[in-house]
C-alpha cells in the first residue's frame, strides 16, 4: 500500500527566530516589514502562535499587524538563516522516505513502504528528531495520498500527528471548508458558495455534470479531490518551488528610474539567494500591485537554465514593460525565479553563468 507523509515546520520562521534568540521565546513574534510604528508598508511572512492568538497572520499588511499586537517583537526576515535550517532538517526528514519531495522551505512529502500504524512511529520519530538536533517542532499528516496527507498536517497545529486511514478519507475530508483543498483559492471558494457548497462534503455529493457545466475539465478533478482521490504521485528531486522578493514602495509611484533602481534591486536579490543556495533557474516572474491594488504577473520561461543576474535583469525589463505603460502609480513589485534546480553547491556554479 502506499503511504504518503507530509511534514510541515510550526510557524517555521518565528520558531527559528525564537530558537536564536531566547528571549523572544513565549512571546509574540512577527516576522516580515519594519512596521514603523504603525506606518510602516509591506505584510507579515509569519508569526509565532502568541502573536496568532492577536489575530495577526501571513500576508497581513505589517500596519495592521502593528495596531492588532503592539507588544510584539517585529523582527525583519533572515532568509539565508531560514535556508540553512532547512536544508538540515530536510536531510534529516529524507532518509525515512523510499521517494522525498521537498516542495517548499518548510514541508516536505515522503512516500513510505510500510504499513499506518508504522507510519505514525515514523512521524514521531521524525518529530522527535527534528526537535532534538534543531530545536523546532513541526506537524505531520499520514493518508493515501498526497492530497490527504497534506490537510492531515494542518490538521492538529503546532506539533500534531494526524493518520488518516483509508477507510475515513471521506469522514475526515466531508466537514472541512473547501478551501482546503490544493488549487480552490478565493475565486473557486466564492463560485462554489453560490452554488451552496461550503464544505469537502457538499463538494464531493454535488453532480458531477454540473460541476463541469460550471468549471469544465477543473470540475472534475475538484470533484475527485472532494472526494479524497489524488493520483499524483511523490516525485523525487530538487523541488523548492521558488525564490522570490517583493518590495512595497514607501509611496506609491509611476516614475521609471526608482522602477528600474527596484528591479535591478530584487534581481540581484534572488540571484544571490539563487547562487547561495546552488540552484539554477529556468522561469523568471515579475508581479506587479497598482495603488488600486490590482496585481499582475508576467513570467517567461527559457529554453536551458540559467544563474546570472543579467539574464534576470533584461528579461524583468522586458516583462515588466506593458505594466509602465499603464501609467498607473505601482504600489508593489516582486521577482521571482522557478524551475530550481540544484546543480552542487558553490563550486560548480561558475559553470553554468
Ligand atoms: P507556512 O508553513 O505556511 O507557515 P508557518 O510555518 O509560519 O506556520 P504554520 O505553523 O501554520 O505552518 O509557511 C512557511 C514559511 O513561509 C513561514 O514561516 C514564512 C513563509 N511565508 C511567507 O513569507 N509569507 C506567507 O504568506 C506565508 C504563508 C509563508
Ligand atoms: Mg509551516
Amino acid at each position: 500500500m502506499r503511504i504518503v507523509l507530509h511534514v510541515d515546520l510550526d510557524a517555521f520562521f518565528a520558531a527559528i527566530e525564537q530558537k536564536e534568540r531566547p528571549e523572544l521565546r513565549g512571546k509574540p513574534v512577527v516576522v516580515g516589514a519594519d512596521p514603523k510604528g504603525g506606518k510602516g508598508r509591506g505584510v507579515v511572512s509569519t508569526t509565532s502562535y502568541e502573536a496568532r492568538e492577536y489575530g495577526v497572520h501571513s500576508g497581513m499588511p505589517i500596519a495592521q499587524a502593528y495596531r492588532l499586537c503592539p507588544h510584539a517583537a517585529f523582527v525583519s526576515v533572515n532568509f539565508p538563516v531560514y535556508r540553512q535550517y532547512s536544508d538540515r532538517i530536510m536531510a534529516i526528514i529524507r532518509p525515512y522516505a523510499k521517494r522525498f519531495q521537498q516542495m517548499s522551505i518548510d514541508e516536505a512529502f515522503l512516500e513510505l513502504d510500510c504499513t499506518f500504524d508504522e507510519a505514525r512511529e515514523i512521524a514521531r520519530e521524525i518529530q522527535n528528531n527534528v526537535r532534538e538536533k534543531e530545536g523546532l517542532s513541526c506537524s505531520i499528516g499520514v493518508g493515501e495520498n498526497k492530497l490527504v496527507a497534506k490537510i492531515a498536517s494542518d490538521f492538529q497545529k503546532p506539533n500534531g500527528i494526524t493518520v488518516v486511514l483509508p477507510n475515513s478519507t471521506r469522514r475526515f475530508l466531508q466537514n472541512l471548508p473547501v478551501r482546503k483543498l490544493y488549487g480552490v483559492g478565493k475565486r473557486t471558494e466564492e463560485v462554489l458558495r453560490g452554488l451552496t457548497i461550503t464544505t469537502i462534503g457538499e463538494l464531493a455529493a454535488y453532480d458531477k455534470q454540473r460541476l463541469m457545466s460550471y468549471f469544465g475539465k477543473w470540475g472534475i478533478y475538484l470533484h475527485l479531490l472532494a472526494n479524497g482521490i489524488d493520483a499524483s504521485t511523490v516525485e523525487e528531486g530538487d523541488d523548492m518551488k521558488s525564490i522570490g522578493r517583493e518590495i512595497t514602495f514607501d509611496e506609491d509611484t509611476d516614475d521609471y528610474p526608482t522602477i528600474e533602481q527596484t528591479l535591478v534591486l530584487l534581481a540581484d536579490d534572488v540571484c544571490n539567494e539563487a547562487v547561495h543556495q546552488g540552484y539554477s533557474f529556468r522561469t523568471i516572474t515579475i508581479k506587479v500591485r497598482f495603488s488600486s491594488f490590482e496585481t499582475h504577473t508576467r513570467q517567461r520561461t527559457l529554453k536551458r537554465l540559467h544563474s546570472d543576474r543579467e539574464t534576470i535583469n533584461d528579461v524583468a525589463r522586458e516583462l515588466i514593460q506593458p505594466c509602465l505603460e499603464t501609467k498607473q502609480r505601482m504600489r508593489l513589485l516582486g521577482v521571482r525565479l522557478s524551475g530550481l534546480k540544484i546543480y552542487g553547491r558553490q563550486k560548480q556554479i561558475g559553470d553554468y553563468v
